[in-house]
C-alpha cells in the first residue's frame, strides 16, 4: 500500500512538473494502469499466514499466504458488482447472497479481478476466486483442532453460528455473531458457501496444496462446506462437506471470496 501511495504521489509530481497542471487524467490513468508489487486487497479481507491443519487424520499443508472475505458475500455487494440478485430472501441487502450456483460465483469473482486489475491493485499472477476446500477449512478452523473452532462439542453454537436452531428458517446479516479467532465470521452456518473443488472422497493422506480432482471425472459436483440455516449445528462441522452442481443455486448456499495466485 506505502508503495502504491509514493507511486501516486509521483506520478502527481511528474505530472507537475511536465505540464504544470497537476495531477489530471494522464496521470491517473498512468496510476491506473500500473502494476504493484503486493496486492492492494479489498475492504475486509484478512491475510491469512500459510500453515499446516490437521484434517480428521492427516496434516494438509499450505504453503502460499492469501486473503479470505471476513464475511459472507452480501447481496448488496453482489448486486453493486454483478446487476443483479439471485436470492431467495431477496432484498436484504446486509444478508449473505444465497440461491447463487458455483457459475454465477465464480463470475462474480472473475469480475472483481478485473475492477481490481483495472484499478491497479493487484500483482501479476493474483486474482480474487474461490476458495479451495482447504484454504476453506484451514481458514474456518482458525488454529483449532476441535469439530468447530469454537470447540468440540455444540455448546457455544448459539454464539457463533445461525443454523437451524436459532435462525427461524432465514438468513441473518453477516457478521452478526462472534468470529473465529483470525476474524472470520458465519464460517459455521448462515450459509453454506462454495469452494473451488470438485467432489471427491477427501484424499487418506498428507497434502499440500490440495484443489481437488484436475476434473470432475465421473463426479459432477462442486463441493459447498460450513453449515447453514436450513440444518442443525451438528452438521457444520469443519470438516463436513456436501456437493451440488455447478450450474445449481439453492437458498442456503452463498460462497465468499479469496485474493491468492492461482
Ligand atoms: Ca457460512
Amino acid at each position: 500500500m506505502k508503495c502504491f501511495v509514493n507511486f501516486l504521489i509521483s506520478a502527481c509530481l511528474i505530472a507537475l512538473l511536465g505540464s504544470g497542471v497537476g495531477c489530471g487524467n494522464d496521470a491517473s490513468k498512468a496510476a491506473a494502469s500500473a502494476s504493484v508489487s503486493v496486492p492492494v486487497p479489498l475492504t475486509n479481507m484478512v491475510r491469512i499466514t500459510a500453515g499446516t491443519f490437521q484434517r480428521i487424520r492427516f496434516p494438509v499443508t499450505l504453503t502460499r499466504d492469501f486473503w479470505i472475505g471476513k464475511y459472507e458475500v452480501s447481496q448488496g455487494e453482489f448486486q453493486t458488482v454483478m446487476g443483479l440478485n439471485p436470492s431467495h430472501f431477496t432484498g436484504l441487502s446486509n444478508h449473505p447472497v444465497e440461491k447463487v450456483s458455483f457459475v454465477a460465483a465464480s463470475n462474480y469473482c472473475v469480475k472483481v479481478t478485473a475492477q481490481e486489475r483495472g484499478q491497479g491493485h493487484l500483482p501479476e499472477g493474483f486474482e480474487y476466486r474461490l476458495p479451495t476446500e482447504a484454504e476453506w477449512e484451514y481458514a474456518c478452523r482458525a488454529g483449532s483442532t476441535n469439530r468447530f473452532y469454537f470447540g468440540s462439542t455444540l455448546d457455544g453454537g448459539d454464539a457463533h453460528a445461525w443454523t437451524a436452531e436459532n435462525c427461524e428458517a432465514t438468513t441473518h446479516p453477516v457478521g452478526a455473531k462472534k468470529p473465529n479467532d483470525w476474524g472470520l465470521h458465519d464460517m459455521h452456518g448462515n450459509v453454506w458457501e462454495w469452494c473451488s473443488d470438485w467432489f471427491e472422497p477427501y484424499p487418506a493422506k498428507p497434502l499440500t496444496d490440495p484443489t481437488g480432482p484436475a476434473t470432475s471425472g465421473t463426479n459432477k459436483y462442486k463441493v459447498f462446506k460450513g453449515g447453514g440455516w436450513n440444518q442443525d449445528l451438528q452438521y457444520a462441522g469443519a470438516s463436513s462437506r456436501f456437493m451440488m452442481s455447478p450450474s445449481n443455486g439453492i437458498h442456503f448456499v452463498g460462497f465468499r471470496i479469496v485474493l491468492s495466485t492461482r
